[in-house]
C-alpha cells in the first residue's frame, strides 16, 4: 500500500489572545464573504502542497533547527485585498526577523526537495476568501508576537477546512 498523503504547511499560529481580538475587529468589518475560522488564523511561513506522511521526520527536524531563531513581533496595520477577494492583514514593513525565517526555513526546505523556492513571499494573514470589496480602508494596528513556529496539516472536514498542529517548536527570546 502507498504512503498516504499529507497537505501541509510551515506557519506562525495566531496568538491565542489575539485570535479573538483578530476576529472580533475582521467581523466588525460587516465584509460579506467567506471569513477564516478563528482557529485557523495563522501566517504562512511555507507551503508544502501534498507530500507522502514518511517526510514527516524529515520535516520535523527542519522545524526544530528554525530554533536557532528568536522570537519577535509582527506589527500588522495593512488591510489588502487580493484576487478573488482574498482579504489580509500584512505588516507596513516585515520585520527582518520574519524574512530571516523564512528564507532560513526555505533553503531548509528546498535543500531537501520538501518545496520550491518562494523568492516572493508577501507575509499576510488571510481573514476572508471571496469577500466583497471593501469601500473605506479602515485603521489597524495590531501587535502579533511571533513566538512559535508549527507544522499544521490541512484537513477537509464536512465542517470545512481545519489547521491541524502536527508539532510545535517555541522560538527562544
Ligand atoms: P492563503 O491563506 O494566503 O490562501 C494552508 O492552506 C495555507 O497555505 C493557507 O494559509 C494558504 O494561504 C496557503 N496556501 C494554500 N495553497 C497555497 C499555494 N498553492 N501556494 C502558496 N500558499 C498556499
Amino acid at each position: 500500500m502507498s504512503d498516504p498523503t499529507l497537505r501541509l504547511f510551515f506557519a506562525l499560529p495566531c496568538p491565542d489572545p489575539l485570535r479573538s481580538v483578530l476576529s472580533a475587529w475582521r467581523d466588525g468589518l460587516g465584509l460579506d464573504g467567506r471569513p477564516v475560522a478563528p482557529a485557523n488564523l495563522h501566517l504562512t511561513l511555507a507551503f508544502l502542497g501534498s507530500l507522502p506522511s514518511t517526510r514527516l521526520p524529515q520535516l520535523r527536524r527542519i522545524g526544530a533547527a528554525l530554533q536557532c531563531h528568536h522570537r519577535f513581533e509582527l506589527h500588522l496595520q495593512r488591510l489588502e485585498q487580493w484576487k478573488h477577494g482574498l482579504t489580509v492583514l500584512m505588516p507596513d514593513a516585515p520585520p527582518q526577523a520574519l524574512l530571516e525565517l523564512q528564507r532560513d526555513l526555505g533553503q531548509r526546505l528546498v535543500a531537501q526537495g520538501l518545496a520550491q523556492d518562494n523568492p516572493d513571499f508577501r507575509p499576510h494573514v488571510t481573514l476572508f476568501r471571496q469577500a466583497a470589496p471593501i469601500a473605506r480602508h479602515p485603521q489597524v494596528s495590531l501587535r502579533w508576537p511571533a513566538e512559535r513556529v508549527v507544522l499544521c496539516l490541512s484537513e477537509n472536514l464536512p465542517g470545512g477546512v481545519r489547521y491541524r498542529e502536527m508539532d510545535s517548536w517555541p522560538l527562544p527570546p
